[in-house]
Order: C-alpha cells, then sequence, then structure tokens
C-alpha cells in the first residue's frame, strides 16, 4: 500500500542580517524563478508557497550579545520562524528559501520541537563548508550566520534568541556535517568538546558520500527519528555554484550533491530541507538557483531513468 505524497510546504525566509554580503534577501525570489514549485508539482506533490515571512518586531535586548553583529535583528527572524516551521510541519514538509543559514537557527528548533511532539528525535544533516558552530564569544567575524548550529543545540551564548529556553535543543552528536573545509580555532575546540560529527572533504575525498551519508541514514533509521536536512550553497564547489558570498575552494562535485540527495529520498526520513545562502546578485544568469532545484527534485525523487523498487522500510512520509 502506498502513502499519499505529503504537501510540500515552501516559506522564503528572506533574512540576510546573519552576513555582511547583502543580496540573500533575494534568495526566495530567485528560487521561484527557477521553477521550483513547478518542479515540485511536477514530481507529483501538492505545494503551498506561504509567501515571505517577515520578522515580528521584538524588544531588543540589552545585553549578552558578545561580539555578535544584527543579534536582535536575528532574534527576531528567529522567534518568528520558529514556531511557524512547527506548525507547518503539523501539514506536510517544510520547505524553508533562504536567506542566509542564521535561518536554521528558527527552522530546525521548529523542527525539533515537531518531532519532539511526535515522540521523535530530530537529527541533522548539515551540508556545508563551513560548520558553522561559533558563539557571540567565538566568532571573528561577528557574523550570525556562522552560528546556527551552535544555536539549535542550545548553547547558552546564544539562548537569548528564542522566545524561552529551548525545550528541545538537538544533540550536537546528532548533528551530522558533510563537506566541512573551513573551520575557525576556537569553533574548532567547541565542535570537539561538544562532539558534532563532523565529515569533512578529506572524509570525501577518501571514500566518497555513500559510507558516511549511510551511516547517518542507518542511524536515523535504527532510532526512527526524524531528519532535517540543511544545504548551505557553499557545500557545492563555486564552479557549479557560484551564488554565495562565503565560497571555499573544493567543494562537493554535481555528482555527489545529487548522488546525496537521491539517497536521502530513498530512505524516506527526511522531514524538511533548509536552501540557504543563495545569493542570486552573484549568480551566473541563474546557474545556481537552477542547481538547487534540480537538487531538490533529488530529493524529492526525481531519477535519470528508472530505479529498482526498493523494499520499504519504516518511514517517516513517502517522499
Ligand atoms: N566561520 C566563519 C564565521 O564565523 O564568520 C564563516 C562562517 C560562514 C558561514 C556560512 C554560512 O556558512
Ligand atoms: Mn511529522
Ligand atoms: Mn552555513
Ligand atoms: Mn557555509
Amino acid at each position: 500500500e502506498k502513502a499519499t505524497p505529503p504537501t510540500i510546504h515552501l516559506l522564503g525566509v528572506p533574512v540576510q542580517d546573519g552576513t555582511h554580503e547583502k543580496g540573500c534577501l533575494m534568495g526566495p525570489d530567485a528560487l521561484r524563478t527557477a521553477g521550483l514549485r513547478d518542479t515540485l508539482e511536477g514530481l507529483g506533490f501538492d505545494c503551498v508557497d506561504h509567501g515571505n515571512l517577515s520578522p515580528a518586531a521584538i524588544d531588543p535586548m540589552p545585553a549578552g550579545k558578545g561580539n555578535a553583529l544584527q543579534f536582535d535583528a536575528i532574534a527576531s527572524w528567529t522567534r518568528t520562524l520558529a514556531p511557524k516551521a512547527y506548525e507547518m510541519a503539523k501539514n506536510g514538509f517544510p520547505l524553508f528559501m533562504g536567506g542566509d543559514h542564521s535561518l536554521s537557527m528558527g527552522s530546525v528548533a521548529g523542527m525539533a520541537r515537531h518531532a519532539a511532539e511526535e515522540g521523535r528525535e530530530l537529527f541533522v544533516l548539515w551540508l556545508d563548508a563551513h560548520t558553522d558552530f561559533n558563539t557571540p564569544l567565538t566568532s571573528e567575524s561577528g557574523n550570525m550566520h556562522g552560528m546556527s548550529v551552535a544555536a539549535f543545540c542550545g548553547l547558552p551564548e546564544l539562548s537569548g534568541l528564542y522566545e524561552a529556553p529551548l525545550d528541545h535543543p538537538v544533540n550536537p552528536a546528532q548533528v551530522h556535517m558533510m563537506g566541512i573545509r573551513s573551520i575557525d580555532q576556537k569553533e574548532r575546540d567547541l565542535l570537539r568538546r561538544h562532539h558534532v560529527k563532523i565529515n569533512d572533504m578529506r572524509v570525501l575525498d577518501e571514500m566518497g558520500v555513500i559510507r558516511p551519508l549511510m551511516e547517518l541514514i542507518d542511524e536515523v533509521k535504527s532510532r526512527n527519528a526524524m531528519l532535517h536536512v540543511s544545504l548551505d550553497v557553499d557545500f557545492l564547489d563555486p564552479e557549479i555554484a557560484p551564488a554565495v558570498g562565503t565560497t571555499v575552494p573544493g567543494g562537493a562535485t554535481l555528482r555527489e550533491a545529487h548522488l546525496i540527495m537521491e539517497l536521502l529520498h530513498e530512505s524516506g526520513y527526511v522531514s524538511s530541507l533548509d536552501l540557504v545562502e543563495l545569493n542570486p546578485f552573484l549568480d551566473h544568469r541563474g546557474k545556481t538557483a537552477e542547481l538547487l532545484t534540480d537538487l531538490t527534485a533529488s530529493l524529492f525523487g526525481r531519477t535519470i531513468f528508472d530505479r529498482p523498487t526498493r523494499r520499504p522500510g519504516p518511514r517517516h512520509r513517502s517522499v
């Protein structure tokens, strides 16, 4: 018996206060222009586009911001997005169109609350050149898009971003990162101390994407958890994905990225997706927005040719 495919809920989150580079606010519209919705509908999914989120005003926080830039602005976005993500998750598959990576402070917190309510754990697959595990005390740049993971894992230096202390912080050992090739000095110590699972580029060079990814998928399956995927454009090699302010050479190839998405689809455990850091101002004729659209299609089951049917295991949803 075949479960009905979930409705995909698209939400634009045009936040760019987490980075010094302007342009991420155009990300959601570039993804719309690239035909993200039509592509998903073409794969048989019902889609609802909830438009773009606008952050509610909050009272400025007097202290505790350390070196962080735009702390209050990011707190406004996060406090607006987390409850919205939580609500969307009840009705299907939330797809967050960024916006810089500070978006995940809200999207992941909302998904973690949803998962907990369903009696499930939340794992996060972090596809990025960077680990984004700084705090206002360790960051060299002050840019808050470099602090997202530390925030949703509940590090106290960032707790002021949320309305109330996080009831469901993500366990850092359940955050699996792939594509990593840039870590700040103090960030490195934090990552070790909190046992974040890092598959750096060297791991992918040596064993490809399949082994580390299947390790994650097997763990998610064995715990019947949910899996949130956060895709930063700079995970990809700048040659194929130039539209990002924080390019680092030596990124994932087109085929590695597609293979990850195809395997994630086949797992059936992905609950939600962030597409972040797309800066259309830096793109060449829309190629990065189109690539993100194609990768999303792979995540939702597009294949090059027929695949042999697999025996379905216990599933979160039939995506
Ligand atoms: N680690 C650097 C910083 O904290 O400023 C760079 C962060 C880049 C973050 C981009 C979104 O992944
Ligand atoms: Mn659910
Ligand atoms: Mn990032
Ligand atoms: Mn990055």
